[in-house]
């Protein structure tokens, strides 16, 4: 059985090229024709460089036409797209140790220092190469040099730093495959994804799978030989550990149906939510643990679910999300928890993308995609005129999309599409059009997109002018982190929030995958500012506009509740708030 080594449904075009790049390089290490090597890097870089959508293309086999794209490595990327791998890439990771590619992730080791370091030194890991560099042995290696040393060794350090986790979305993918293939077993009855996924966490260390049944090693035995398993850690009677190709490890816990409600409590965290739970079941008495809640004689209390084991402990029903020990404890024991906003309370997005500017789906294809999700508006958020590397819209543009947008609104009435913009914060602040063209659209999404190394005043001011700035209706991806790679910018967090609120302008919780910012650590102070959030998935594509069912998830561990959520209201109460807003800032 071969390995995938991309998921063919939602492999896009970096991925591909990443397996290509890769490609190149074991065939470099194996020796091969320096024309084949060339073939791959070359693809690579023609695939990154082409705009239209990587399935079309292949479909119509279009990317043929592509410079750098023979048949054969065409069919290398059909398979890919298919079955998730190819015939020579599986030969050529049976030669060449994995440890070797994953040298490739750090910043400033290229293909030819791997090989090099790899014939010269033999190394062929990621922890091997940071020894040799400790060791100083790098320094001496033909072109390498101190410098070079130092750079190899913080390059590590900065991977390790975001390398042992994987974003939410990613593990939640592989984690239902596993977690679908476990529950449907005979004889599992109650069963959970738990750990930082139940309490979706933006990152996930490990996959935690819970299940309840009367004999175990079966299941184990499934467990443990699953397609998808690359090493078995550990393999017991209660607790097997496995990784799985993608390089996640996962947990697989099977206990008593007795012990369940206990053991779900335990294995969905936090370990500090736990902490406290346990010293609450301590004070009145008891003692808990993931088996069970015992007096001092160690008599059991049966609970039969997590529902009645807090009740036991005079607590209301935590949802996983809360329960990171932030103080939702003692809001459950005071009955004050927020009826937290739910999937189905949205009712529509705002800051999606669309062929005006760099998404890959039409406007009409994409408001016709949120209408068939059943929401009841849609609002367009191209980028503004500065973002010329992302096809942002001229003056002319703009007018051409309202044009549309009025006929679409004609034609799918009761559905609205609000027109609207994602424009660049300039450096000083400004908004990226003249106000005459600003007062044209529904609404304004603002975000910077260019110079980040500022210095957090400048650009706390600079964000406050935006957020200052009448035609401002939302602050996009309001600290430009991005997760596992970048930190956001020097921002003082508290004054954004604070104007935000002050001006009636919301913040977003921007869903896409490796984002999901605003922080739901943070998402709480705009509530408590007086502040609103909006929850928008800034979308690319139809099927990205579904990203904000994670945004959903940022809002509930953000304790948000319906009302808080800008996305709750309906159409006609948005144009009104729209135009109310619009009049209390004196724009006619
Ligand atoms: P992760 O995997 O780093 O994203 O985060 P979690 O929360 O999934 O942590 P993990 O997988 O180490 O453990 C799953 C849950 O098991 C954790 O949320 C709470 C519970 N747990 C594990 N170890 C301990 C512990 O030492 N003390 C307590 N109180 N709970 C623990
Ligand atoms: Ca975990
Ligand atoms: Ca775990
Ligand atoms: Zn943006």
């Amino acid at each position: 059985m071969p390995t995938r080594i991309v998921d063919p449904k939602t492999a896009n075009k970096d991925d591909i090229a990443r397996v290509l790049d890769d490609t190149a390089v074991m065939l470099e290490i194996t020796g091969a024709n320096p024309f084949r090597i060339r073939a791959f890097s070359n693809a690579a870089r023609s695939l990154e460089e082409t705009t239209e959508d990587l399935r079309e293309m292949v479909k119509s086999r279009e990317l043929l036409d592509v410079r750098g794209i023979g048949k054969g490595i065409f069919a290398d990327i059909e398979s890919l797209l298919t079955t998730g791998t190819f015939e020579l890439y599986e030969d050529l990771r049976k030669q060449v140790p994995a440890g070797v590619l994953a040298m490739l992730r750090i910043s400033g080791m290229g293909p030819k220092k791997v090989k090099l370091v790899y014939d010269e030194l033999g190394i062929k890991s990621v922890e091997e190469l940071e020894h040799a560099g400790r060791a100083g042995q790098l320094a001496d290696l033909p072109g390498f040099g101190e410098k070079t040393q130092t750079n190899i060794l913080s390059g590590i350090a900065r991977m390790r730093k975001y390398q042992s986790r994987f974003l939410y979305s990613d593990a939640f993918f592989q984690a239902n495959e596993i977690y679908d293939a476990i529950r449907v077993l005979p004889g599992v009855e109650q069963h959970i994804l738990g750990g930082s996924l139940r309490r979706r966490k933006e990152t996930i260390g490990d996959v935690d799978i819970l299940v309840s049944a009367d004999v175990s090693a079966p299941i184990m035995d499934v467990f443990t030989t699953l397609d998808q398993v690359a090493t078995v850690v550990a393999k017991g009677d209660t607790k097997s550990s496995v990784i799985l190709q993608t390089g996640i490890s996962v947990d697989l816990r099977v206990v008593k149906h007795e012990e369940f409600a206990f053991a779900s409590h335990y294995f969905t965290g936090s370990k500090r939510h736990n902490t406290e739970v346990r010293a609450r079941a301590k004070k009145l008495g008891y003692k808990l643990n993931e088996y069970g809640l015992f007096n001092d004689a160690g008599k059991p209390t049966p609970c039969k679910n997590e529902t009645a084991l807090f009740e036991t402990l005079g607590l209301a029903y935590i949802a996983p999300e809360l329960r990171e020990n932030t103080g939702e404890i003692e809001a459950a024991a005071s009955g004050t928890l927020p009826q937290l906003v739910e999937e189905s309370d949205i009712r529509g997005v705002f800051h999606c993308h669309t062929t005006y500017s760099d998404g890959r789906s039409t406007l009409s294809e994409m408001a016709e995609a949120a209408r068939t999700l059943g929401h009841k508006f849609f609002g367009t958020g191209d980028h503004s005129q500065t973002a010329v590397y992302a096809g942002g819209l001229t003056i002319e543009k703009v007018r051409e999309q309202r044009d549309e947008v009025d006929r679409l609104n004609e034609e799918m009435a009761p559905f609205v599409i609000f027109h609207g913009i994602e424009s660049d914060i300039l450096a000083d602040g400004a908004l990226d059009y003249p106000d005459d063209v600003l007062a044209s659209f529904d609404y304004i999404v603002a975000s910077i997109h260019s110079q980040f190394n500022m210095s957090e005043s400048e650009m706390t001011k600079r964000i406050v002018a935006a957020i200052e700035n009448p035609y401002t209706t939302m602050i996009g991806h309001p600290t430009g982190r991005v997760l596992l790679s970048r930190d956001g910018y020097n921002v003082n967090l508290q004054t954004l929030i604070d104007a935000a609120a002050a001006n009636e302008v919301c913040l977003e919780i921007n869903s896409y995958p490796n984002r999901l910012d605003l922080d739901w650590r943070h998402v709480r102070a705009v509530k408590e500012a007086g502040g609103a959030i909006v929850i928008n998935p800034d979308a690319h594509h139809t099927k990205d506009i579904e990203f904000y069912r994670y945004g959903v998830g940022v809002a509930r561990k953000g304790w948000l509740e319906k009302v808080d959520v800008l996305n709750s209201k309906t159409p006609s109460q948005l144009t009104k708030y729209f135009a109310a807003r619009r009049k209390r800032k004196g724009i006619s």
